[in-house]
């Protein structure tokens, strides 16, 4: 039986970079769930007849709150939602159901790499027919649904059986819950030379993945054990649980310290990679050697031949602006096309449907083509397997081969947390302010060539986005800042940093950098806004 629930509105149900997330004990309140997705299906029209995926990282309160979206769904009349096994469902595998079953829909539950537990972050992500997360424009119309709503629509009956795979209806919806690793698997054996990868792990090549203990183990023993036939025991942290084993999902240098420290040990196997809770990130490691996520997107735009789906050419490459620009220079030395979009991966989705570009990736450990309007963990994981099996080069060996070739980019990037989100605001307004007055004036030995806001128009529908602040300085070496849009505590003041060297390539690059982010600390004022005196994290 559907009934109707009265509801009163929540103040903080806007949309960040990658959905909405907020901190578990807040999304617990009474009807905050119900709120945001009848507040999602009234903006977009409602949801009668449509068909949607739905799924998560299994995160703390993704049990309850699947069950909620399932009786929503069918009170406000879906035709059919498509269910990962147990409510799981990777964020990358879910923008592929969506596009392979050319579904209306589809929402992931999931804060990504922020940690879970009762005390964690909780997300949701809501992806539109394309496949790629909803645009701002859509995500402005749900938030002034949130603040307005009045009431929601749910059936009152048991929670769903979502053990087993099969079909079952409740009211007139039907519910299929599928296999969340099949269709994926299928997907990626189409891309990558899956006979190469076998070949490599034959010959003695030693690997780890670390899942993490988020939503990619199960997809993970599959793949890389079980069909590529990597040993036993190669994934780590497989089993998903709701609060990540107490670890902070998040692959880099510091929240995957323990792989890293393996990684630079005696023991350390030929070859490591981690993804995130959704596993949509990813990080990549050789023996004693770490790859940056912006020389990662170079480095596999550089070897896109080496990949049977890519073999007859790639159309461009995109990042963000904030990510590094060692892949400007493979783009101009291949004649494909080039993009620089603000953060979030909804904005490449654009260029990818129009075939602008095949591949994109962000600085903050995502890589991805266009196979699905997501960032892929595991896909870039197979891609790096495929190159090293093609090659038969190491991790460090097709690195510094990039190197060679085009430069190498000194890259981190350095966040500051926790800050009052007024103040951060005024920081940057100030630092905008400013910009101009630098130009032609030297820091620390750099001198600032140009320095402007970033403000993106996107070539398919025009629409103009304005996202961080760039400090260009001769010789190649840039500083980018901007306020994140996924923390859930205070503001993320995040300064991108990068210096371009043609014949060095065995700095540190944390020594390297220090004395740019002495400028960026002079430029925007950090410490006289925030009273810090170095960043909260690295990586
Ligand atoms: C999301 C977005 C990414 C973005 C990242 C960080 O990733 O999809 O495009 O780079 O957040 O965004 P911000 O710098 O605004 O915090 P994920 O993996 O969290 O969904």
């Amino acid at each position: 039986m559907s009934k109707t629930v009265e509801t009163t509105p929540f103040q903080n149900q806007k949309m960040g970079t990658a959905g909405i997330r907020q901190k578990v004990q807040i999304v617990k309140q009474k009807n905050y769930i119900e709120n945001f997705i009848q507040s999602l299906f009234n903006a977009i029209g409602g949801v009668e007849g449509q068909s949607f995926v739905l799924g998560g990282d299994g995160r703390y309160l993704n049990d309850i709150a699947i069950q909620t979206i399932i009786k929503m769904a069918a009170a406000n009349g879906m035709k059919k939602l498509i269910i990962g096994q147990n409510g799981m469902l990777s964020t990358p595998a879910s923008s592929h159901i969506l596009l392979k079953y050319h579904l209306d829909g589809g929402l992931t539950l999931s804060a990504s790499h922020n940690p879970g537990g009762e005390n964690g972050d909780f997300g949701i992500k809501y992806a539109t027919n394309s496949g790629g997360q909803c645009s701002s424009a859509i995500s402005e119309r749900i938030y002034q649904q949130t603040k307005q709503i009045t009431s929601y629509k749910i059936e009152d009956v048991e929670d769903i059986d979502l053990s087993k795979i099969g079909t079952q209806k409740l009211g007139n919806m039907e519910i299929e819950v599928i296999d969340p690793v099949k269709d994926y698997l299928f997907m990626m054996e189409e891309i990558f030379d899956f006979e190469a990868i076998k070949k490599l792990f034959q010959s003695g090549f030693t690997f780890v993945f670390d899942a993490m203990n988020a939503v990619t183990g199960p997809y993970a023993i599959q793949i890389f054990e079980e069909v590529l036939g990597a040993p036993k025991g190669s994934v780590h942290q497989a089993v998903p649980m709701p609060d990540f084993g107490g670890l902070h999902p998040d692959p880099n240098l510091k929240y995957a310290k323990h792989l890293v420290d393996l990684m630079y040990s005696d023991h350390a196997p030929d070859f490591a990679a981690a993804n995130d809770g959704d596993g949509d990130r990813n990080m990549i490691l050789g023996k004693k050697f770490f790859v940056s996520p912006s020389d990662s997107l170079a480095i596999l735009t550089d070897n896109y031949h080496f990949i049977p789906a890519y073999k007859n050419g790639i159309s461009g490459v995109a990042k963000s602006a904030a990510t590094s620009t060692a892949v400007k220079r493979v783009a101009e030395n291949l004649h494909i096309n080039y993009f620089e979009v603000p953060t979030g991966w909804k904005n490449f989705c654009n260029l990818m449907d129009s075939n602008r570009i095949t591949f994109c990736g962000e600085e903050s450990f995502g890589t991805g083509s266009s196979h699905i309007r997501e960032k892929d963990g595991i896909w870039a994981v197979l891609f790096w397997l495929n190159i090293i099996a093609a090659t038969g080069k190491s991790v460090e060996q097709i690195t510094r081969d990039f190197w060679k070739k085009y430069g190498r980019t000194y890259y981190l990037r350095y966040d500051f947390d926790g800050i009052d989100t007024a103040v951060a605001d005024q920081m940057m307004r100030d630092l905008e302010n400013n910009l101009t007055s630098f130009v032609g004036q030297t820091f620390n030995g750099y001198t600032v060539k140009e320095a402007y806001p970033f403000v993106y128009k996107d070539p398919v529908d025009g629409l103009e986005t304005k996202n961080g602040l760039l400090v260009y300085f001769d010789g190649g070496a840039r500083i980018c800042f901007r306020l994140s849009g996924t923390g859930t505590n205070g503001a993320t003041l995040r300064v991108y940093i990068e210096s371009y060297d043609q014949n060095d390539f065995d700095k540190n690059s944390e020594h390297e950098l220090q004395n740019l982010l002495q400028v960026a600390f002079k430029l925007a004022k950090i410490t006289e806004f925030t009273g810090k005196t170095q960043p909260d994290l690295t990586t």
